[in-house]
């Protein structure tokens, strides 16, 4: 854990947040501003501080994510429709929680990914 870590402090329980899904090494839970009708984060619980950096360290983990994220897509009711799974990196991806996460958005169109 980390302890300046917005996202480790989620997983050990010293900020709430509405838990969607929860495996024995990720965390899935509403984000807290959404961007679309539904809007899940999917983070692995131990800290890694992007996705790049999880996938070279953990590539097992890594999987855990997405798999989490198809699961959390599923229970959300997304894949008749479709949904959207981002994983915003460093400063030109306009990260700004560095504990790595993956965005699950759907719900409604979400348009095209540059308007
Ligand atoms: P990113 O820009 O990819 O680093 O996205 C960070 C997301 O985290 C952003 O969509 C808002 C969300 N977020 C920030 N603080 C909190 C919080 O305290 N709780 C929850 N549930 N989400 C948060």
């Amino acid at each position: 854990m980390e302890i300046n870590c917005l996202f480790c402090r989620i997983v050990a329980g010293q900020i709430p947040a509405t838990v969607v899904r929860e495996t024995d090494t990720t965390l899935a839970f509403r984000d807290i501003s959404p961007q679309a009708a539904v809007h899940v984060l999917v983070i692995p619980k131990e800290h890694y501080a992007d996705v790049a950096t999880l996938t070279q360290a953990d590539p097992a983990l890594a999987g855990d994510v997405l798999g989490t994220a198809a699961v959390v897509a599923e229970t959300e009711g997304l894949l008749a429709d479709g949904f959207r799974l981002i994983f915003n990196t460093g400063q030109f991806g306009g990260q700004e929680v560095f504990h790595a996460h993956a965005h699950v958005l759907g719900g409604e169109p979400l348009g095209p990914m540059r308007s």
